[in-house]
């Protein structure tokens, strides 16, 4: 944990959140600011910074955080979606705590702005 990460506080429950999912390694909610109808993060419970700032201890984790969000997708009967992760703030990256977005329910324009 983080201290003053909004995601490590919402793992934690200490700021709330809608969660559709929780697991031992993550947890799944709403976003506040959704960009589709469906609009998830997928948070991993362990605090790294971005992708980037991933370690080679933390892949088995990021591993099983691309199965949690494949059941997560299936469970909200999602069929075409996309799986985001904004690495910096030249790509759009405002919390640092990786995070991965799942956005579906409407046609997704490519490539991304
Ligand atoms: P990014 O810009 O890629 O770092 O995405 C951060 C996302 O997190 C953004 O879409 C808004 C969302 N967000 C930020 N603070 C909160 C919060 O307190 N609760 C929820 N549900 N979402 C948040």
């Amino acid at each position: 944990m983080s201290e003053n990460c909004i995601f490590c506080k919402i793992v934690s429950g200490q700021v709330k959140s809608q969660n559709v999912h929780e697991d031992d390694d993550c947890v799944a909610f709403k976003d506040l600011n959704p960009q589709a109808p469906t609009h998830l993060l997928v948070v991993p419970k362990k605090h790294i910074p971005s992708l980037a700032a991933a370690v080679s201890g933390d892949e088995a984790l990021l591993g099983r955080l691309q199965g949690a969000i494949r059941a997560i997708a299936k469970s909200q009967k999602l069929d075409s979606y996309r799986v985001v992760t904004n690495i910096g703030r030249m790509a759009g990256q405002s919390v640092d705590h990786l995070h991965y977005h799942v956005l579906g329910g409407r046609r997704l324009g490519w490539p991304p702005g």
